[in-house]
């Protein structure tokens, strides 16, 4: 049997909000005879919406963690998003997601562990030093971002429950409640969003624990109180509004897989020469180059994180593996 699912298509222009003016602060520093403007000031430039509170992260020495493209503006990246949870339009996150409630919050961190932990979000904003780090986002359905996101490695929770030899993988399970999700209501994916990883995956220092962006906490579209950030990996990877980090001997079934398995791989990790099976994978539209003389950016391997995480995959069948 064919399944129908609901990311057949590429955005036309007319789907995507106009984007809000880009302040080019290379520019504006040039003025001022600063035109050496390191990547650390071009990102700490890049405005948020002003309306959240301040989340704050000190620049990140994670090899890889700063790529040069230009970011996203805020105004695209809150307003053209996937969050099933609140509908499959792009725009229904932002129109529907401030039902969610993010306080109180918990996550639980449990499954093969000697030391299985609820945390508090309060706590976990305190567990690691905030970092930026500015990552490139591909969506499978070929559009791209690039955002700057405020957190720190996810292997800083981890570590913290001492995993046993046991702990082979690491799945995430995202929030699931109707009275706050309307899009939960419906049967478009299999309830509560489930996300996995491979334990080495979840290790790799670039694997981030997102509670922020732009420099102030995460919009409830983007996943509040706090989602995860894989840059080498499909956007869908990245679960947001998690609830609950398990460790688990076997491969943990994605939502996604559930959905479609010859479709959405367990590994999903942004390759251009593995196509969709619906689509090719080659290249990708980066939101807010959407005119009319806009040129399709070419997808690169592990979305261009080949250097950094390439050896976690040495030796698979990529394509076999997908
Ligand atoms: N819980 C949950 N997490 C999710 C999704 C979702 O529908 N539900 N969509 C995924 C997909 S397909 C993408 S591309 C990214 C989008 O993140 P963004 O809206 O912050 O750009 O979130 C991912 N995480
Ligand atoms: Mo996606």
């Amino acid at each position: 049997m064919l399944i129908k699912t609901p990311f057949p298509h590429e955005p036309l222009p007319s789907e995507i909000t106009p984007h809000g003016v880009y302040l080019n602060r290379r520019t504006a520093l040039a003025g001022l005879g600063l035109a050496a403007a390191s990547p650390l000031a071009l990102a700490q430039g890049t405005p948020g919406g002003g309306k959240l509170p301040k989340l704050p992260g000190t620049r990140s020495a994670v090899a890889g963690a700063m790529v040069l493209d230009k970011p996203t503006s805020y105004t695209d990246a809150t307003s053209y998003n996937n969050f099933y949870e609140f509908g499959t339009d792009k725009s229904d996150p932002a129109a529907y997601a401030h039902t969610l409630k993010t306080r109180p919050w918990t996550v639980s961190v449990e499954g093969e562990c000697a030391k299985p932990m609820r945390f508090d979000i309060e706590a976990l904003l305190k567990l690691a030093p905030m970092e930026e780090r500015i990552y490139r986002l591909r969506c499978v359905e070929g559009w791209s971002m690039v955002i700057p996101w405020v957190g720190y490695s996810l292997a800083e929770v981890i570590k913290k429950v001492e995993p046993t030899s046991k702990a082979k993988y690491v799945e995430f399970t995202s929030l699931a409640d109707k009275s706050q999700m309307p899009g939960v209501r419906s049967g478009v994916l299999d309830w509560p969003y489930v996300e996995g990883l491979r334990i080495d995956e979840a290790m790799h220092p670039l694997a981030m624990l997102v509670f922020g962006m732009y420099g102030e906490v995460l919009p409830n579209q983007n996943g509040a109180p706090l989602r995860l950030a894989l840059p080498w990996k499909y956007g869908f990877k990245s679960a947001k509004s998690i609830v609950k980090i398990r460790l688990v001997e076997k491969e943990p079934t994605s939502s996604w897989t559930k959905a479609a398995q010859q479709e959405y791989g367990f590994y999903s990790n942004v390759n251009p020469n593995v196509p969709h099976p619906r689509w090719s994978q080659a290249s990708e539209r980066r939101i807010g180059e959407d005119g009319l003389f806009a040129k399709k950016r070419p997808t690169l391997m592990f979305n261009g994180y080949e250097a950094q995480v390439g050896q976690l995959y040495a030796g698979m069948d990529l394509k076999k593996n997908y």
